[in-house]
């Protein structure tokens, strides 16, 4: 497909500037179909970028191994470009639009020479609902195509839909590294050096520019950037939410389902908690998405959820068939791998998978890795923030529902992070604005997802949505408040709950964590019908000792452990978000905010 096909004029017109900026060898639009997917994977193998997988073991697979440098998100390098200031907010990056602009028309000039650039209509979410959103992304990087083809609905339909002159968000992406006279890339990832790199949002003009990775959320353009950055700015001028969410449907022994969203930072288990398979007789989870959930209000008044994605970006690490089978199934065939090891007999191997390295591999740098059990400082084969990329309708617990243009109706939202002490299992917020002040001081040990901040730290990372909000966090929270204004006691809109699996002692964790969350789940969804087993405390709505089922290894004294509100911890949590945490806000902070703060600190002095 070229772009002389093309309808829209006002998409033909941007095409052409972009051509002229960044002056490519040719133009190829994506037309979704598999022919075009199996041939830009075959440019990338022929070219030596990727690796044909053992296509018995792993049918329709490859792999890539990116630039050592370009491995992550890169916060740092992440910008959002509002007209003020102010209204990025203390927790993004912010430059003036115009000077972002100018100094990024530098970088993409002539930045396409030698290669291909490609056309990527692409719909985030079920083509044609009414929650789902169309964008177009423009890049030099087949592997970025391949990639939208699997996260993203792309192609001929979505042009369908955008007309002649349908609203789409313009996503432009370069790898940033041009070929000159000849040159190829001889098998090496393409991509610039770090302060190169730009990942930018303009929210007033709705755009995306970005240059230098060709890395995930840093190049897939609708997922982090689009999905989150801009559908967040979306979501507060329309009345709906755009989060950092799985979305899973929990269905009891006599067959009746919930669904449930739930906002962890990255790595911290959103897609095992989207895919469990529970350790409770007859119970059933099903999965409709694992890392972003828009949701929207019915005129039911409660929240409608979609899923914007069509694929899974899973953390290959710790991934086995005991932690998460359905992401292996599902990541069993036509799945692109990124930074995961090679096997002698091209197949796939990392950290977690199960089973020991068998025999001789490739690690994600390309070199030769022999497992040494007895060396503790053996550097990992796969890169911890190695991934998966596989298609969604490729899982087997995914839900017949799960895409439904209208969205599932949401009967909990969970917050979480990685918090060895303080927090315990699980607790109920008493109301909306008590649910939004839990998701406003989730804190989480860092993890590989990101590459500028220092794993294993604690860093407060509300909502999970630290590095995604497309704006002021402040005014963020105060839309949070705001969506609550009218169903305070939650009638209607989910019950909130704050999760944590990674309580530790003795360095040991105390929960066991994966199937047996399954049992917090019961008691949440024994929370909507109000029926669960619940004791009142100055942190909020608490299971009773004895109502939670106790998984294998777990004693009464642990469970204590996880259920007792830990009040000199939480004084130091209260102390750490008063001088710390809120500040940061300043007038943009809700006073709802600020009043359940005091009241927490009263109801634990007492
Ligand atoms: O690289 S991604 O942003 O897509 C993954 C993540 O950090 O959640
Ligand atoms: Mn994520």
């Amino acid at each position: 497909m070229t772009v002389n096909d093309l309808k829209h004029k006002k998409l033909v017109a941007w095409i052409e500037e972009i051509k002229a900026l960044c002056e490519p060898d040719d133009v190829v639009v994506a037309d979704g179909s598999k022919e075009q997917y199996d041939a830009l994977i075959n440019e990338c193998v022929d070219s030596g970028l990727a690796i044909r997988l053992n296509q018995e073991k792993k049918p329709g697979c490859v792999l890539f191994h990116s630039d050592p440098s370009d491995v992550a998100r890169v916060e740092k390098r992440t910008f959002i470009a509002s007209e003020k200031e102010e209204d990025a907010g203390p927790t993004n990056n912010w430059i003036d639009p115009v000077e972002l602009k100018s100094t990024l028309k530098g970088l993409y000039k002539g930045c396409m020479h030698g290669r291909t650039m490609y056309v990527i209509p692409f719909s985030m979410g079920p083509l044609g609902s009414p929650i789902s959103k169309i964008g177009v992304e423009i890049t030099d990087s087949a592997y970025v195509v391949c990639n939208m083809m699997i996260m993203t609905r792309v192609g001929v339909k979505v042009l369908d839909l955008l007309g002649e002159d349908g609203y789409y968000v313009p996503c432009l992406h370069s790898v940033g590294k041009p070929l000159e006279n000849g040159e190829t890339d001889g098998g090496k990832w393409p991509c610039a050096p770090m302060e190169h790199k730009y990942i930018s949002q303009f929210p007033e003009t709705r755009e995306i520019w970005s240059y230098g990775s060709g890395y995930g959320g840093n190049a897939l353009l609708g997922k982090k950037c689009m999905a989150l950055r801009i559908a967040s700015v979306l979501a507060r001028d329309e009345g709906w939410l755009a989060e950092h969410m799985l979305i899973l449907k929990i269905t009891n022994p006599e067959g009746k389902s919930k669904y449930v969203t739930g906002a962890f930072p990255s790595a911290c288990g959103k897609t095992n908690l989207a895919m469990l398979i529970p350790t409770i007789p007859g119970w059933k989870v099903e999965t409709i998405g694992d890392d972003i959930a828009w949701m929207k209000p019915g005129k039911d008044g409660r929240l409608y959820a979609i899923n914007p994605e069509a694929g899974f970006f899973g953390v290959a690490p710790g991934t086995s068939k005991s932690s998460n089978y359905n992401a292996l199934a599902a990541a069993s065939k036509n799945t692109i791998f990124t930074n995961v090891a090679l096997t002698e007999d091209k197949d796939v191997w990392w950290e977690g998978i199960g089973y020991d390295a068998p025999g001789k591999l490739i690690d994600w740098n390309g070199n030769e890795w022999i497992q040494d059990k007895n060396n503790k400082e053996q550097k990992p084969a796969a890169h911890p923030n190695s991934r998966f990329t596989a298609p969604a309708n490729q899982c087997p617990c995914i839900a017949p529902e799960w895409e439904d243009p209208q969205g599932v109706p949401i009967s909990a939202i969970l917050f979480g992070g990685r918090r060895p002490s303080t927090i315990p299992l699980v607790h109920m917020a008493r109301n909306w604005n008590h649910g939004v002040f839990l998701g406003s001081i989730v804190g989480s040990e860092v993890t590989a997802a990101t590459l500028d901040v220092k794993a294993g730290t604690i860093r407060r990372d509300p909502f999970a949505m630290l590095p995604f909000c497309g704006y002021n966090m402040g005014d963020y929270f105060q839309h949070w408040i705001d969506m609550g204004k009218d169903d305070q006691e939650q009638k209607n809109l989910p019950k909130i709950f704050y999760v944590n699996w990674f309580r530790k002692k003795d360095g040991k964790f105390v929960w066991p964590g994966y199937g047996d969350n399954s049992r917090v789940l019961k008691w949440i969804f024994e929370c909507c019908d109000g029926v669960a087993k619940t004791v009142d405390t100055p942190i909020g709505i608490m299971p009773t000792i004895d109502a939670i089922d106790r998984p294998e290894g777990v004693t009464e004294e642990d469970m204590k452990e996880l259920l007792t509100v830990d009040k000199a911890g939480w004084l130091k949590e209260v102390e750490d978000i008063r001088t710390n945490h809120y500040p940061k806000f300043g007038k943009h902070l809700p006073k709802e905010l600020a009043a359940m703060l005091d009241t927490l600190e009263e109801a634990l002095r007492k």
